[in-house]
């Protein structure tokens, strides 16, 4: 019942206002706040924001409170019903915390959407409790009519609540309570209360004191260090994912002198990766090469190969994604270069380029070495739902044109039952030639540039050249490959893209200096016109299925006669992902444009929602995506703490999209019935599909198929222009899914080595290069 009597009055009432938030600066962690101290009960009640320019959804607070006080909470808007609540409490010596809410004035409950994190000045100590916490997602939320939030550019009232009586459970974040005993509100001109990016960005990161600027204290920079000299290069591709392992072997093959560099670390076990289960001890594979342990890399304790400082899905490791990937791998179709999907007209014959990505790098449908299928019970029940439908069977990956009313085995570049993709293939050659160097663990900051010529880059590693500056030869070029959000942050960081996303850069103590002056600045739409292809997961029985216990024992315990098959020459389940089937549908929306649907069929599932029994053995999922045609565009960029993120999430933005996967799922389920035994559990019959689209998990929506966000296109409107080269410049280039204007019609990485084959020949052949 907490906070009942208090916002159930005052919310009528108006709270009555004694004090009035003033800054102060905590000198445990020297963070400025604005904020009060309760006279009767000595708490303190602290926050402090980021720019209002910054557009943030995100705040640093604190509570200090005498240990005599047993919990304590704030609603920063000062209401309790449908507002962000967060309450603390000490359990012992370490603080507990949650974000609540409350629709009614009873208990409140978890909230979803606010990301806690407490920083590092929190503690117990005899005498008080101190929660000094970030709330990200907090300033506004969404709530069941609309949205709400905190006035950050304007007056407000927020308010406190105090107990004397301990929580139920303290050990448990979710500990139920009884009301408070006391609370208070207090006026708060929350206008006042923002701080320097580089300040909140250095206190957000556990950082304290010095309002972010840099502590230049104990430079003693008298002892003489050993003269670094850098090596120059023709080429530096940055990023070791499908697009730079494509360009850096290239352009190695034609004689030029190429540096490739890589922030993460090493891979399969050719590659020097040695993580793997103990199962596979003594026979040189790791977690990267097995393709079954594909579904591991979203339940590992430690999974060190995800991007920390991206906030979706990325591989930062040799390989990029097609290292941690599904390894659906999908020859492109025509449209996939059109100038009907955003490509110049220059791009429209990928047929030489595509031939030569499937000459180092084949498609299979039957990746086990034994040419056996294994596991095919869910594409075969699949394939009676589609048969009814009117689809047809067919070789995907021989017929890449045809994409309506079709379905076929899943397609992978596995290679001898293992995982193959760009770096079994393209680095391994790459790697044997004198000409290129590859460097791992290095991490690029930024292109140094004068005006519009690059001269090199700036790298964490200052033992690569004078302050990690790795120079170019005269005539030298840069290809940026980190990504659709990698090299984004890369250009703000060089002074290319909008001003806001350069001035939150300018704004940080490390990175600012190194930008060029604001004159220098490159105006360009980076982090623009992303698209990733929206998707609903669909969860079924069938009294056929073998869920493989849901890839659950794969890693520790799998079952013994398939990690013995395995073994014994790479054969049966162990050597494919979990996809089985996919197909793909063409469909007409209301606004006259032809979409794609594409469907992906697998054993197992990641999440089933539903009020009855079912065997969990016998489950399955169809993924249905929206692909080629979606109009829907997002934009990414980057936060005060430089972390790349999706500024306006690019599903259904348009709602003729989710109109069409709505039709898509609704034509899927129409026969749902007319294939015996066949049961859908999520949604199950107490949900409507357009209710199970529109409550979806917006984040859930995403399928980490991320393009367009440096697109390629004409002057004025796009990043980079048909030779791949960043407008404005002379000489820096991007090839990586960035430059796709256009969602593919597939799973991605095979249209992105098609792109990158023909990126190379086009800067190969543009004058003025090495
Ligand atoms: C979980 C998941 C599953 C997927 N499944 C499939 C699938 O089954 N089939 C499919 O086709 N696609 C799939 N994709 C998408 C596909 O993997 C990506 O589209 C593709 O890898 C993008 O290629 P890229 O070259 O643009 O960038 P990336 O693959 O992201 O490579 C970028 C590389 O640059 C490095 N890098 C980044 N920043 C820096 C820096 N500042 N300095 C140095 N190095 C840097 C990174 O470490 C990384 O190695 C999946 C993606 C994810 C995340
Ligand atoms: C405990 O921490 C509080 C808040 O930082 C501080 O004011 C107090 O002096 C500390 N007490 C002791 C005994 O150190
Ligand atoms: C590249 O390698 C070739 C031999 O493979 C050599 O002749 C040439 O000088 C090298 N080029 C550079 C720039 O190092
Ligand atoms: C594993 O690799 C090592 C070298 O890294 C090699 O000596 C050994 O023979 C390999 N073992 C197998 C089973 O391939
Ligand atoms: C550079 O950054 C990478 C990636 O974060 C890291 O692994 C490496 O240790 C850093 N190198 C130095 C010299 O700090
Ligand atoms: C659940 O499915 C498995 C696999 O088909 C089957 O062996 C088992 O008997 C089923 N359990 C029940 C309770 O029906
Ligand atoms: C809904 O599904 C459940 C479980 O599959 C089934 O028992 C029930 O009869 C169904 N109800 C309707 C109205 O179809
Ligand atoms: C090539 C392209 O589609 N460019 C678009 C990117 O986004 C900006 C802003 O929305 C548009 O103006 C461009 O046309």
């Amino acid at each position: 019942m907490l906070m009942r009597l208090a916002f159930g009055l005052l919310s009528l009432a108006g709270p009555v206002i004694s004090q009035i938030a003033t800054a102060y600066t905590d000198p445990d962690n020297g963070i400025t706040f604005w904020g009060i101290t309760d006279p009767v009960h000595k708490v303190t009640y602290g926050y402090t924001f980021p720019p209002l320019a910054d557009n943030s959804n995100e705040f640093i607070g604190e509570i200090v409170a005498p240990i005599e006080t047993k919990w304590a909470g704030v609603s920063p808007k000062g209401t309790m019903l449908q507002s962000l609540l967060l309450v603390a409490w000490p359990n012992g010596n370490s603080m507990v915390s949650s974000a609540r809410y409350s629709t009614d004035y009873v208990q409140p409950t978890a909230m979803s959407g606010p990301i806690l994190t407490s920083l590092p000045s929190t503690k117990v100590n005899s005498t008080h409790w101190k929660w000094v916490y970030r709330c990200q997602n907090c300033v506004s939320w969404s709530t069941a009519s609309g949205t709400s939030s905190i006035p950050i550019d304007g007056f407000g009232a927020p308010a406190w609540v105090w107990s004397n009586v301990a929580v139920d459970a303290p050990a448990n974040v979710q500990s139920t309570f009884e009301e408070h005993t006391d609370f208070g509100f207090y006026g708060f001109d929350f206008s006042q209360a923002h701080v320097s990016t580089a300040a909140y960005a250095n206190w957000a990161a556990g950082g304290t004191g010095g309002g972010g600027t840099p502590t230049t204290t104990t430079s003693t920079t008298t002892t003489t260090q050993p003269p670094v000299t850098a090596t120059p290069y023709d080429y530096i591709v940055v990023g070791g994912g499908p697009g730079g392992l494509i360009a850096a072997d290239r352009l190695s093959e034609a004689g030029k002198k190429v540096l490739l560099l890589e922030r993460g670390g090493p891979a399969t076990w050719e590659t020097g990766g040695r993580y793997g289960p103990t199962w596979t001890n003594g026979h040189n594979l790791t977690k990267f090469d097995v393709p079954g342990l594909f579904e591991t890399m979203f339940s590992d304790s430690n999974p060190f190969w995800w991007c920390k400082d991206i906030t979706v899905f990325a591989g930062c490791l040799l390989g990029g994604g097609t290292t941690i990937n599904g390894a659906l791998y999908w020859i492109p179709p025509y449209s996939d270069f059109a100038t009907t999907t955003g490509w110049p007209s220059s791009w429209g014959n990928h047929q030489p380029y595509t031939d030569k990505m499937k000459a180092r790098l084949p498609s299979t449908d039957a990746p086990s070495t034994d040419g056996k299928r294994y596991l095919e019970q869910s594409g075969d029940i699949a394939a009676k739902l589609l048969d009814i439908q009117g689809y047809r069977r067919l070789t995907i990956n021989d017929n890449p044109d045809q994409k309506d009313h079709v379905y076929g085995y899943s397609a992978h570049d596995f290679i001898k039952g293992k995982r193959g993709g760009p770096v079994a293939t393209y680095f391994k050659t790459a790697s044997a030639r004198p000409n290129f160097t590859y460097k791992q663990y290095t991490y690029v900051l930024n292109v140094v540039r004068n005006g519009a010529q690059i001269t090199g880059v700036k790298t964490n590693d200052t033992s690569l050249g004078p302050n990690g500056i790795i120079p170019l030869t005269s005539k030298g070029r840069v290809i940026l490959s980190a990504g659709a959000f990698g090299s984004p942050r890369i250009l703000f960081r060089s002074g290319i893209g909008p001003s806001d996303m350069i001035n939150i850069v300018k704004n940080d103590a490390v990175a600012g200096p190194n930008l060029p002056p604001q004159a220098q600045w490159i105006n360009l739409p980076v982090g623009y016109n992303v698209s990733d292809n929206p998707s609903i997961n669909l969860v079924f029985t069938h009294p056929n299925i073998d869920a493989y216990e849901n890839w659950g024992q794969v890693w520790n315990n799998p079952r013994p006669a398939d990690s013995a098959q395995y073994l014994n020459g790479q054969s049966g389940v162990l050597a494919s992902a979990s996809p089985r089937l996919n197909f793909w549908r063409a469909y007409s929306g209301t606004d006259g444009l032809t979409r794609w649907m594409q469907g992906t069929v697998r054993p197992g599932a990641a999440s089933v929602t539903t009020n009855y029994p079912y065997n969990a053995s016998q489950i399955f999922t169809i993924t249905l995506y929206l692909s080629t045609g979606i109009t829907s565009r997002g934009r990414i960029g980057i936060d005060a703490a430089m972390t790349a993120r999706p500024l306006i999430n690019p599903w259904f933005v348009d709602p003729v999209d989710k109109g069409v996967l709505i039709q898509g799922i609704n034509d899927l389920l129409s026969n749902v019935h007319f294939v015996p035994g066949l049961t859908l559990i999520t949604p199950d019959n107490t949900t409507t599909v357009n209710d199970y689209v529109n409550d979806y998990d917006p984040g859930s929506l995403n399928s980490n198929h991320w393009v367009g966000s440096n697109t390629i296109g004409v002057a004025g409107k796009a990043v980079v222009d048909e030779n791949t080269k960043v407008y404005n410049t002379n000489n820096l280039f991007i090839v990586d899914a960035s430059i796709i204007p256009q969602m593919p019609m597939g799973n991605p990485h095979g249209t992105i080595m098609s792109m990158a084959e023909q990126a190379v020949t086009k800067i190969l052949a543009l004058t003025g290069g090495p």
